[in-house]
């Protein structure tokens, strides 16, 4: 019997990742670097997860020189820092709604009395400022845990990030569910041992997602009642 549905944030409650983009593009120019990630870019840095990651990963290919300075740690670290005040403020701005059928689904898992909790590699802001403007305040209450990218040393696809999660709930790997959005996501719950369903979007439908429990590209028709079938 399924006790717990674990949510991916980034492209599975929310669409963020066009704001992402924008966020790191709005650092990089404010910083003084003409850098800028359009959406065929970013849909192959979104290979790695994380931002200061996606930021070294794109040094990395497209100016490798750059990453010979000795305070390379700390540009990226201020840099990844502003973009996050960045993203905070299109956040705050109600730029970025949650995807249709998320809340249902949220209130569907309280009514129903089963525990949600929160399994992500981004910064912990981000979640609780996402939450917030789109669920109220108290909505952070409502999750029994939210694992994040401050949580754990290593970011999805390893399994760390639902490891902690299963840790702080209690619980087995296959009393859980989770939704996620990329085949990194994916990845991580395999090798957490954790059943995955799918829901897709722009940036990730083209991903391989074979070993899901099921896949869809929109909410609709995704409902308690065919995840735990
Ligand atoms: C989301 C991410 C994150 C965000 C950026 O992956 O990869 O890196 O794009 O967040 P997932 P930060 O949905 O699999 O958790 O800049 O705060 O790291
Ligand atoms: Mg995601």
């Amino acid at each position: 019997k399924i006790k717990a549905l674990i949510f991916d944030v980034d492209g599975t409650l929310a669409d963020t990742e066009d704001a992402h983009r924008e966020a790191f593009n709005d650092a990089f120019s404010k910083a003084g670097y003409d850098w800028h990630w359009d959406r065929m870019l970013y849909k192959h840095l979104l290979s790695v997860t994380g931002g200061k990651q996606r930021i070294r990963f794109y040094l990395q290919e497209n100016h490798p020189t750059f990453l010979d300075q000795d305070d390379i740690d700390d540009l990226i670290l201020s840099l990844h820092k502003s973009k996050t005040d960045f993203f905070i403020r299109r956040l705050e701005n109600g730029q970025v709604p949650l995807r249709p059928g998320i809340e249902a689904l949220i209130t569907e898992c309280r009514t129903r009395g089963m525990t949600i909790a929160i399994a992500t590699t981004t910064t912990p802001v981000n979640v609780e400022t996402l939450l917030k403007v789109n669920l109220g305040a108290d909505s952070l209450d409502w999750f029994a845990c939210i694992g994040d990218g401050g949580k754990v040393p290593v970011l999805k696809p390893e399994p760390d990030v639902y490891e902690w999660v299963l840790k702080e709930l209690g619980l087995a790997a296959d009393e859980t569910l989770a939704l996620e959005d990329s085949r990194n996501g994916l990845v991580a719950c395999q090798r957490a041992g954790v059943p995955c369903l799918v829901v897709t979007n722009d940036y990730t439908q083209d991903q391989d997602f074979s070993g899901c429990l099921a896949q869809w590209n929109s909410y609709e028709g995704v409902n308690l009642a065919a995840l735990q079938a």
